[in-house]
């Protein structure tokens, strides 16, 4: 059994011998790319250089790697033997995924017993099923910092996901700052149940996509719009119908904050924020929400979705929308994310893939990482059901919605809503082990997919997680 979670296209292991890894001499590319490579293997308890046995582990740069006839930019091979280790990628992100396996592979050292640490020999190619792989993460509920959020940058990377969505503003609180209206900093010292919160700078939200970009992480940031509004109305009382500014909201009732649409207030601020979002984004995607507004007619409601596509698009990125746009004109690349199967939507979801709408499927019932894991457990919320390991994991993007053509599933993402989680372990202990399953969705075709083998990989796994500090839910699905 080979610990690796998501499971690749194609795993080989030759009838040799484990290669013993007394240490582990990093050649590649670049400097940056060797020390991350080297974060890695030394996280896997493997001593770098130090040794004079030590084996070489070369990265290079090869478009004839990955699975046969594979064109994901993604794809890689990673071979393990006769003293060496190589990973060919035809792009940089396709070896630090190599470098992930191989960290997945490593045996550690068991210094008490006095055993070096090892890698079994094998061959893996390996390219990704979807190339939309990613984690929603609310740091508004509970405020959740750059080193929380660093710290989920590391455990997505290590399942191979390419993006963390940020949900940044919702009525409880504003997460971001936004030079063109710094008093929304005003609506950042609050939280569910009150206290104190805060949020990321323009420089704080830089430094992050530094660090996730240097791992091929890939932030985007949520303005949600036009409900899920409160933190800006209780800033700006201009935004609202009687001119008068909202309470801090402290609660976890959903729906009732809105924008109006002719409020002349209105469509400034809505530019100004999709603006200084879009300018302060590496990516190409701005999320500009649209979930849940429960107190709006269906024509004013178009009304905004027209015009946040449009602004994102004058800034030059994708739209996103919760999976509600669809009520909108939703114009081609124009992307969806599916969360329930409310009725409404569900009659929209096809004709707006007709019309070049893309779907990122995020079904609650499988996918909402803020679910219980059964009745009994003490963090999270139910409305989606329980969703218990093998929930997040025995379920098939291109089946969600009815009807829908395959090709326009463009990717999967887990989502974590912190209503109830104060800290970074309540917050790991719901992302671990599942997080595992959803990447495992979102990388690995639907034949190769295996609940039992899944549960084994994850038992294999549980001590690189112990020892990166990272908190799990031992969930009685696993044998741990
Ligand atoms: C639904 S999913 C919401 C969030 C809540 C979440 C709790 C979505 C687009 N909206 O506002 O936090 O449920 O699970």
């Amino acid at each position: 059994m080979l610990p690796l979670i998501p499971w690749p296209t194609e795993v080989t292991q030759p009838d040799a011998p484990a290669l013993e890894l007394p240490a582990v001499r990093v050649d590649a590319p670049d400097a940056q790319f060797a020390e991350l490579v080297a974060e890695q293997l030394s996280a896997a308890g493997v001593p770098l250089a130090a040794a004079a046995d030590a084996v070489p582990f070369t990265l290079r740069l090869d478009t004839a790697a990955g699975p046969q006839g594979s064109d994901s930019p993604e794809r890689y091979t990673l071979a393990v033997g006769e003293g060496a280790i190589t990973a060919t990628a035809a792009e940089p992100v396709g070896l630090l995924h190599a470098a992930r396996s191989l960290r997945q592979l490593v045996v550690r050292p068991d210094d008490a017993a006095g055993r070096r640490g090892s890698v079994p020999a094998v061959v893996v190619h390996d390219a990704p099923r979807y190339r939309w792989r990613g984690l929603s993460f609310d740091v508004v509920r509970h405020w959740f910092g750059p080193d929380d959020i660093r710290a989920v940058v590391d455990l997505v990377a290590a399942f191979k996901l390419r993006v963390l969505h940020l949900h940044l503003t919702d009525d409880q609180g504003w997460r971001i700052e936004i030079p063109s209206r710094p008093e929304l900093e005003k609506a950042s010292d609050n939280q569910v149940g009150g206290g104190s919160a805060g949020y990321l700078t323009v420089e704080d939200f830089r430094a992050l996509q530094d660090y996730a970009g240097a791992r091929h992480v890939t932030i985007v940031p949520e303005f949600d719009m036009p409900g899920h509004v409160n933190a800006a109305t209780h800033v700006y009382g201009g935004l609202t119908d009687d001119g008068v500014a909202t309470d801090a909201y402290g609660g976890i009732e959903v729906g009732f904050s809105r924008l109006w649409f002719d409020n002349p207030a209105t469509e400034p601020f809505v530019r100004d924020v999709v603006g200084d979002l879009a300018r302060m984004t590496d990516g190409e995607w701005v999320h500009v929400g649209g979930d849940e507004v429960l107190t709006m007619e269906r024509e004013e409601f178009a009304r905004f979705v027209e015009l946040a596509q449009r602004v994102v698009r004058e800034h030059g990125k994708t739209p996103v929308f919760w999976q509600e746009g669809a009520r909108g004109p939703v114009e081609p690349g124009t992307l969806l994310q599916y969360w329930e199967p409310k009725g409404e939507d569900l009659d929209r979801f096809v004709a707006a893939a007709q019309g070049g709408a893309r779907f990122i499927m995020s079904p609650g019932n499988h996918t909402y990482l803020d679910m219980k894991y059964t009745a009994e457990h003490p963090l999270g919320l139910q409305w989606a059901g329980f969703v218990e390991l093998r929930d997040s994991y025995e379920w098939e993007p291109t089946a969600v919605i009815e009807g829908l053509p395959a090709a326009a599933v463009e990717g999967v993402s887990a989502a974590v809503w912190t209503e109830t989680l104060t800290t970074r372990d309540e917050l790991f202990s719901m992302l671990l082990p599942r997080l595992g399953a959803v990447a495992e969705v979102a990388w690995t075709s639907a034949e190769a997919k295996d609940f039992d083998g899944f549960t084994a990989r994850t038992a294999a796994q549980a001590p690189a997680w112990r020892s990166a500090g990272w908190a799990f839910h031992p969930t009685p699905q696993v044998a741990w």
